[in-house]
């Protein structure tokens, strides 16, 4: 393991204390965790009942994270985190023109994230006034005309239209229909930065760009193989079908470099019995501390051990393992993928992996004994330089047994935002291949645009040659969650036009273009009424099932509007008349743009309006779960990885390969709070985790403050400082601190090869001192 990271003094016994976490995830602390948002927020009245109603049929769908709303839902169908985030929409706290009037732009810059959101919710919309470095209030029309004026002038291949995971089916249909219309295809979403992998890599191997697994399948797995995603923090209510499936004997084989209390062990905070015994349920059944992008080469063990069982066990003359009747009819490649996983030597696997060949071949041996598999991941798989890769290794793995495509197996990518499944399958996205253009163009009578559009990524490329003039932002954080961010936040400001869609202010907002407008809109539980009476809006979640969200809770001012009826707003002003764009109907009434998505993606949405109210939501379908591959080849791709490690960068004496992670307490860069409660740590963000063996052989002590610099063999400068030593358990060569703070340390260039989301899991970096 890493033995080039080693130098040559000796370790001694007198190594720290790693922190932990004692307790369980769930429990009282989940409570306790959900209260102190509550005391300090002090939401308004009804807040208690907006929970009530929290991802039911009919209710409020979480804006939170985009687990999947059971069928029959819990009395409490909201987990801690998605708690947070109501209470956070809901807060009684606002950011009225007053408080601009207070203070310039420039002196805002100096203030954390965590205050900026703190001041509470965006009330009136707001122009950037260069004379006073402030931004002021101004009316809607103002807002719109002003815009309307910049893109005019602008041409539309050099603006942006990001959107952030968040907005309603209908408004990002209403949004990309915008920007093509406009004239691009920039449609750059969130997902570029963290599921993209998945759209890419999982589409090139199994024809579909999502996840095939339904929540149902829960109940019925054996096994699940379980890569890169912390549920405790980041989908809590994944927790329960988790402990249902270990009482009912399945095994769950989690690879991470962390050792994540979520998936160690869990006290259901709805399980009276288990509130008062305080007896966890233990959730991993074994937990390899993988090294970062270690995960090709622990599946390439894993697939290598299968194949050694199944000769093993034919050369005895029992049954294969292998399911040689689906590899015969549904796969491709099989033959060549195997002769690599014999051909590749444990001693590769144990190096780049970290793991030892006895675990993996025991994690095996469950995968092998298991009837069926769900093999699940998140940003641990996908962050990663050859992430398409290792997704890539996990497809293989399951095919080799048929676990894809039938009750109980299949791949189940855990995706972020609520709605950013649902946005890309509307037609945001910047690969015109991916949308129906041709139906399109009949729809609307006009002529699409054909080109590829700006990626994540590209986009930022663009900004900063000066290409791109003109930055929209649907929700979100662009800049404070994208790679090289000093470099990118410099760049930024020669943008001619800046349009931040928002529900509270943030960084972005004040790295502005020389034209910008703030232009505050509804959050998800509020009550949004139109011409036609209160709207539901719609969204999809990991599991391709699609529901509706009715907000009930008075606006936090009468000034906002929806964001449909903002980016309405702004294409009418902008565009020219055409009969067929009904803005102003599509505003006054939702059911009529789920109509036009109905009439786009017929097979996925017909009768759309008469299903967004079934219980557990209505499935849009996925053919890979039907054993339909819509690959080049017509069946499912076994792929041969070019490498054993996703990592860009490989060791080299006194680098480290930094994980950018999560806090238990906020939402990306919206911070909730300064704990971490389930890794054990609180009090501040900007602390280094390394582990002790590594911290002695750096000469480090708890407590020392550090620079992180940037390792990634180019001229650039990067760094991140006052970075606090804290003891960790994780594989030896690997450190971690939190994202956003750590983004300056992510290289632009550094993403995956395939889809170019930033490799935000092995960053190379070195400390200075
Ligand atoms: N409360 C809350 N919920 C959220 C979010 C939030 O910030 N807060 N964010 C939302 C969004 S947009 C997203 S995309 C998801 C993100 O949810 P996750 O996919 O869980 O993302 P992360 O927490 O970034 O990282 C996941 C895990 O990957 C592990 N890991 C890092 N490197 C590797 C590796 O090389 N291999 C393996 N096997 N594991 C690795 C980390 O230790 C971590 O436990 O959550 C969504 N839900
Ligand atoms: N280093 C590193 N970088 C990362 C990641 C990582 O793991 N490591 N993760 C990446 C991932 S997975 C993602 S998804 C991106 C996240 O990138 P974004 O999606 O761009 O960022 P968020 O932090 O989710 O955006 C928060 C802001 O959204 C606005 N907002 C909140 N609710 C609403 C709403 O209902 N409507 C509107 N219009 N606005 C709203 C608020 O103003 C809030 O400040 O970051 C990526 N960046
Ligand atoms: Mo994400």
């Amino acid at each position: 393991m890493n033995d080039d990271l080693t130098n040559d003094r000796p370790l001694d016994d007198d190594l720290a204390t790693p922190r932990e976490y004692g307790g369980s995830s769930g429990g009282f602390g989940s409570v306790e965790g959900m209260a102190k948002v509550m005391r300090r927020e002090m939401p308004s009245p009804g807040v208690a009942e907006t929970l009530m109603r929290q991802n039911k049929a009919e209710g409020y769908m979480c804006a939170s994270c985009a687990w999947g709303k059971p069928k029959h839902p819990h009395t409490f169908e909201f987990c801690e985190n998605g708690a947070k985030a109501t209470i956070w929409d809901l807060t009684r706290d606002r950011c009225t023109p007053d408080f601009f009037a207070q203070h310039t732009v420039t002196e805002l810059r100096e203030w954390a994230d965590f205050d900026l959101e703190m001041v509470g919710r965006l009330t009136a919309p707001l122009r950037y006034d260069a004379p006073t470095d402030k931004y002021v209030e101004c009316s809607w029309d103002e807002a719109f005309t002003g815009i309307a004026k910049e893109l005019n002038a602008l041409d539309p291949k050099s603006v942006i239209f990001y959107a952030s995971g968040k907005a309603s089916l209908e408004s990002s249909y209403l949004y990309a229909l915008t920007a093509r219309f406009y004239g691009n295809n920039n449609l750059p979403d969130s997902s570029n930065m963290c599921h993209e992998t998945t759209s890419v890599g999982l589409k090139n191997v199994i024809g579909s760009p999502v996840g095939t697994c339904t929540l149902e399948d829960f109940d019925h797995c054996d096994a699940i193989f379980y890569f890169g995603q912390n549920p405790g923090t980041n989908s809590p209510r994944f927790l329960h079908p988790l402990q249902d499936a270990v009482r009912r004997g399945c095994k769950i084989i989690t690879f991470n470099p962390v050792r994540e209390i979520g998936l160690v062990r869990f006290i259901d905070p709805q399980s009276p019995v288990q509130m008062l015994t305080q007896q966890p349920t233990q959730l991993s059944h074994m937990y390899l501390q993988v090294r970062p992008g270690g995960d090709i080469a622990a599946i390439m063990g894993l697939c290598k051990h299968v194949v050694a069982v199944d000769d093993a066990r034919t050369a005895a003359g029992d049954p294969s393992v292998l399911d040689h009747g689906f590899i015969d009819q549904h796969t491709h490649g099989f033959d060549a993928f195997i002769a690599q996983a014999r051909a590749t030597g444990w001693d590769e696997i144990e190096r780049h992996s970290g793991l030892k060949r006895a675990d993996l071949e025991a994690a095996a041996d469950v995968y092998v004994a298991a009837e069926r598999v769900i093999g699940v991941y998140g940003m641990g798989l996908t962050q990663h330089v050859h992430g398409t890769q290792s997704i890539g290794m996990l497809v293989n793995l399951m095919l080799m047994r048929g676990n894809i495509g039938r009750q109980g197996a299949g791949m189940s990518p855990v995706r972020g935002h609520s709605n950013v499944q649902g946005q890309r399958t509307v037609g945001i996205s910047e690969k015109p291949e991916l949308v129906p253009l041709d139906k399109l163009a009949t729809m609307f009578d006009f002529e699409p645009p054909r080109d590829t559009g700006h990626t994540t990524v590209d986009a930022c490329e663009g900004i900063r040659d000066g290409s791109v003039k003109g930055f929209i932002s649907l929700g979100g954080n662009f800049v404070r969650a994208i790679p090289d961010r000093e470099i990118m936040e410099k760049a930024w400001q020669h943008q001619q036009l800046t349009v931040y869609i928002a529900t509270k202010l943030n960084r972005s907002h004040l790295i502005h273009g020389r034209v910008s407008y703030v232009l505050p809109c509804l959050a998800r539980p509020e009550e949004d009424v139109q011409a036609s009476g209160p709207q539901t809006v719609t969204i999809e979640d990991s599991f391709s099932h699609i529901y509706g969200s009715v907000g009930r809770r008075t606006p936090a001012s009468d000034t906002l509007l929806s964001e449909l009826a903002i980016v309405a707003g702004i294409a009418q002003a902008t565009l020219p008349a055409n009969p067929k764009w009904r803005w102003d109907e599509w505003t006054a009434d939702y059911g009529l743009v789920r109509d036009l998505i109905a009439e786009t993606y017929p097979e996925e949405f017909h009768d759309f309006n008469a299903r967004m109210f079934e219980a557990g939501g209505f499935y849009r379908g996925n053919a890979a779960h039907d054993r339909i591959w819509k690959t080049d080849s017509g069946k499912a791709e076994f792929t041969h990885p070019t490498t054993m490690t996703a990592l860009g960068i490989g060791d080299a004496p006194g680098r480290f390969h930094l994980i950018t992670m999560r806090s238990n307490d906020q939402f990306n860069t919206t911070i909730y709070g300064f704990d971490d409660r389930l890794r054990g740590l609180s009090g501040s963000r900007l602390i280094l985790l390394m582990n002790p063996r590594d911290m002695q052989r750096e000469g480090l002590k708890e407590g020392d403050i550090v620079t992180l610099a940037g390792d990634a063999d180019d001229d650039t400068r990067r760094a991140v400082e006052g970075l606090k030593i804290t003891p960790y358990d994780l594989p030896d060569g690997c450190v971690g601190g939190y994202y956003p703070e750590m983004n300056p340390l992510v290289p632009l260039w550094y993403h995956d090869e395939a889809s170019k989301t930033p490799a935000s899991k092995g960053v190379p970096v070195r400390i200075d001192r």
